[in-house]
């Protein structure tokens, strides 16, 4: 069983790879506590341009009201499919080289993007039910703990997670031992700054805390998994990935396998 009870957090070489030497350590101790915290990966410059393009294209869905396409994952908090197009289409996102590296180490070669989304709690919302993503694989339960990683969630904040705007609270450890409840303990709730990265893994009892500010609080999603897992549970109402054959064809030769399995119609 796992001793972690913090999340482990370490400062980046400001967007430049970690040094290939710390790998093995990094990975060590994410798999201890399932999740961890990056700090400075982009620029804050470069997150609020990102914030801005979020904010013109999908201030839409910031109503306290249902939507067809997008799922309502707790009171006021949606979960909304981002199109990879414009600055999302952007490989300093979709395959950081700072962050990519240890999300390969940690799901192997054979990775894609299974999902591009952004969780978005509007002012008021309440603390979220602490719950996994998904189920366990092959719902074996006694088997999973024993089990590496095969679903990582990259969070990206698109502004500061913190008691204000609401953040995520987490259990680490808690992918170590099999329950139907999260374990009986206060979570961790981290302050994550515009420009730093959370990466979970799937099997961490987590859930989303209140938003107090008066904005919405926008975090993306990127969800990378091992080829052979689909996410079956969170997307029977909107795309996991949407990318049309232009923003295909802007995709960098040596990227595409990320997302060869969503490939569009005539790319
Ligand atoms: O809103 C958050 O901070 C967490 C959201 C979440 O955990 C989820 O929707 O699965």
């Amino acid at each position: 069983m796992s001793g972690a009870i913090e999340i482990p957090r370490i400062r980046t070489p400001g967007g430049a790879v970690i040094p290939e030497v710390l790998h093995g350590e990094i990975v060590h101790r994410f798999a201890d506590a399932g999740v961890m915290i990056f700090d400075d990966v982009w620029p804050v410059s470069q997150i609020a341009d990102l914030h801005a393009a979020y904010s013109a294209t999908y201030m839409y869905y910031h109503q306290d009201r249902e939507f067809a396409d997008a799922l309502a994952v707790g009171d006021k908090r949606k979960m909304i499919t981002i199109a990879i197009e414009g600055r999302f289409n952007d490989p300093d996102i979709f395959a950081n080289p700072t962050m990519f590296p240890i999300i390969r180490k940690l799901l192997g070669d054979d990775v894609i993007l299974g999902s591009f989304v952004s969780v978005t709690s509007l002012p008021g919302s309440l603390d979220q039910k602490p719950h996994l993503d998904m189920p366990l694989l092959f719902e074996a339960e006694g088997m999973s703990p024993e089990l590496p990683s095969h679903s990582l969630t990259l969070v990206i904040p698109l502004v500061d997670m913190n008691a204000t705007n609401g953040t995520t609270a987490f259990f680490p450890g808690s992918h170590k031992v099999v329950a139907d409840e999260p374990p009986d303990r206060a979570p961790v709730a981290p302050d994550v700054l515009v420009g730093s990265a959370l990466l979970f893994d799937a099997r961490v009892w987590h859930g989303g805390t209140p938003n107090r500010s008066t904005a919405p609080r926008p975090v993306l999603y990127s969800t990378y998994q091992r080829s052979w897992f689909r996410d079956t549970v969170n997307f029977l109402s909107q795309s996991p990935l949407v990318m049309d054959a232009t923003e295909w064809a802007k995709i960098p030769e040596q990227h595409r396998f990320l997302f060869d399995w969503a490939r569009p119609p005539q790319a």
